[in-house]
Parts: structure tokens; C-alpha cells; sequence
């Protein structure tokens, strides 16, 4: 952590995860866009209190039985997501016996390597999507997204998708697979399209899905099954919303 911010400061760990994704930008994972980005997720964040909230909570113990329960559970990964818990993924990928697969808005050979480099320095054996592996197209796409791995994301029947930019859940969801969406915004279309949305950072979303996943890995499958047709993903965005507003769970109005 930088001299400056030293962990007593009051806003440490907003301003770490800030570093984080300098350090990505500077490494050549993250884009400008990716900063921007940043920014609109810290305003919803600091809305929500800068903490897991119980119905984010509920979206991740869903998320968690989900990965579990697919034949084929594929982790997609963006600069953001790398330079923000690239180990946290790696190690959910290998709890769940998820691929993980570099997809990106903005795609360029130096960041798909980049980014591959990063998550192998974290403990990733194999990282698909990367240069002519992605051959497969998804049609309905325009943008870079549209190129996959056959052997990744166009193949899963479920797929883990931290800090989408909308048309390609859609797209996904269409094609028939189960999406997982981590979105600090409970308004945007990748929010309401995802089957599971996990309105909560990545930084701390992550992490918890490891505890639960380890949690429920033992777990029956017909518990995990019914843990699923319990949620609601709309009821669980209503609520996060709710949180938002300030409504009867709101947080406390006290911060930095
Ligand atoms: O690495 P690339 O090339 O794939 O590009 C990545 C970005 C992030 C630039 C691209 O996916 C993009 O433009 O995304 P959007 O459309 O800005 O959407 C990002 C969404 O993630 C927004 O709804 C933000 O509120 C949300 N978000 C931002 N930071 C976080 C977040 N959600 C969870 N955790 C965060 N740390």
C-alpha cells in the first residue's frame, strides 16, 4: 500500500483498491475505460455502506450452488476483475472446477497476455480465450466480446461474469446458459438479465464465494438444487435497491 494512505486512514481500503487498479493500468490489464468504470461501481458501493449485505449474501450462497451444480461452470475475466482478486479467482475456479476464460470489451493481443500472465502468476495451470483460442463467435454480438473458446464459454452451461458491460448477458442467457453476474449497480441490463446477480464488489463478492463454495462443496445436491429455486433474483435486486435508498434496511447515514 502506498506511504500516503497508511492503513488508519479512513477511507484505506476504497484507496488500496484503487492502487490495485492503477497497478493493472500501469501492467497493461486494465484500460482507461476500466478506471471509469471503477468509479461508477464506488458510487453505488459507498451507497450500499462498502459492505456485503445480507441479500448479497443470499445472491452468493445461490452463486456458489450454482457453480457446484453445472456440468460445465466457466469463470469470464476482464482487466478489472484480474487486477482487482486475480488469485481469489483462480482459487474459486479450482474449488468449483471452473475454466477460467479472459474475455474482453476492449481486446488487444498485449492485454490478452497480459492478463494471462497475471493469473498464472496467481496459480492458474491453464487460461482459455486467449489469442486464436477464442475462435468461436457469439453472433449476436458486436463488440470484441463476441469472440469465445469453444472449449470455454461457448461450451458452459453456467458462467461467472464479474463486471459485465450488458449485451453479452443477454446474449449468454439466450444461448441458454446460466449467468452469474457480479454488479454493483442493481439497475443496469446485466443485472436484471443474470439469473443470479450479486449486487456487491468484486473484491469482497469473490472471496465470499470461496467460503461458500468450500461451505456447500459436500453439500447434496438436491439441497443445492432447492437453495436455487429459493431465490429470486428480482426480489434480491428490489432489495439491494431498497438498501440504496435508504429504506427500512438501509444503512447508517454516518461515513467517511
Ligand atoms: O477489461 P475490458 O476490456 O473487458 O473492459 C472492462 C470495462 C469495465 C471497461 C467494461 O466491461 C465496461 O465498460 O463495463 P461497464 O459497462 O462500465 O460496466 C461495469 C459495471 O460494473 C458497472 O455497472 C459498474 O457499476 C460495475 N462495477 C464497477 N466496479 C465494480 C463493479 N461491480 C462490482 N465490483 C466492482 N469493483
Amino acid at each position: 500500500m502506498h506511504r500516503s494512505i497508511g492503513i488508519r486512514h479512513p477511507r484505506a481500503v476504497s484507496l488500496y483498491t484503487r492502487e490495485l487498479l492503477v497497478d493493472g493500468y500501469k501492467k497493461g490489464i486494465v484500460v482507461t475505460e476500466g478506471l471509469i468504470a471503477h468509479g461508477r461501481g464506488e458510487a453505488f458501493d459507498y451507497l450500499l455502506g462498502e459492505q456485503t449485505t445480507e441479500f448479497a449474501q443470499d445472491a452468493i450462497r445461490t452463486a456458489s450452488a450454482a457453480l457446484l451444480l453445472a456440468n460445465y461452470p466457466v469463470i469470464s475475466v476482464n482487466g478489472n476483475s484480474v487486477a482487482l482478486c486475480a488469485r481469489q479467482i483462480v482459487e474459486l475456479s479450482k474449488i468449483t472446477d471452473a475454466v477460467v476464460e479472459v474475455n474482453l470489451f476492449h481486446r488487444s493481443k498485449e492485454r490478452e497476455i497480459a492478463i494471462e500472465k497475471e493469473l498464472r502468476k496467481k496459480g492458474a495451470n491453464l487460461v482459455y480465450g486467449v489469442g486464436s483460442a477464442a475462435s468461436s463467435t457469439i453472433s449476436e454480438l458486436q463488440s470484441d466480446r463476441r469472440r469465445v473458446d469453444p472449449q470455454g464459454i461457448y461450451k458452459a452451461d453456467t458462467v461467472l461474469v464479474p463486471l459485465e458491460d450488458c449485451d453479452r448477458t443477454e446474449a449468454l442467457v439466450k444461448m441458454g446458459k446460466k449467468v452469474i453476474a457480479v454488479d454493483l449497480n442493481p439497475l443496469s441490463r446485466t443485472a436484471s438479465a443474470a439469473q443470479i446477480t450479486i449486487v456487491d464488489n468484486v473484491v469482497r463478492a469473490i472471496p465470499h464465494m470461496i467460503s461458500e463454495a468450500k461451505r456447500l462443496k459436500d453439500t447434496d445436491r438436491g439441497v443445492l438444487s432447492q437453495i436455487l429455486q429459493q431465490f429470486s433474483n428480482q426480489q434480491n435486486l428490489s432489495q439491494s435497491l431498497q438498501i440504496i435508498r435508504g429504506g427500512p434496511n438501509g444503512r447508517s447515514t454516518e461515513k467517511q
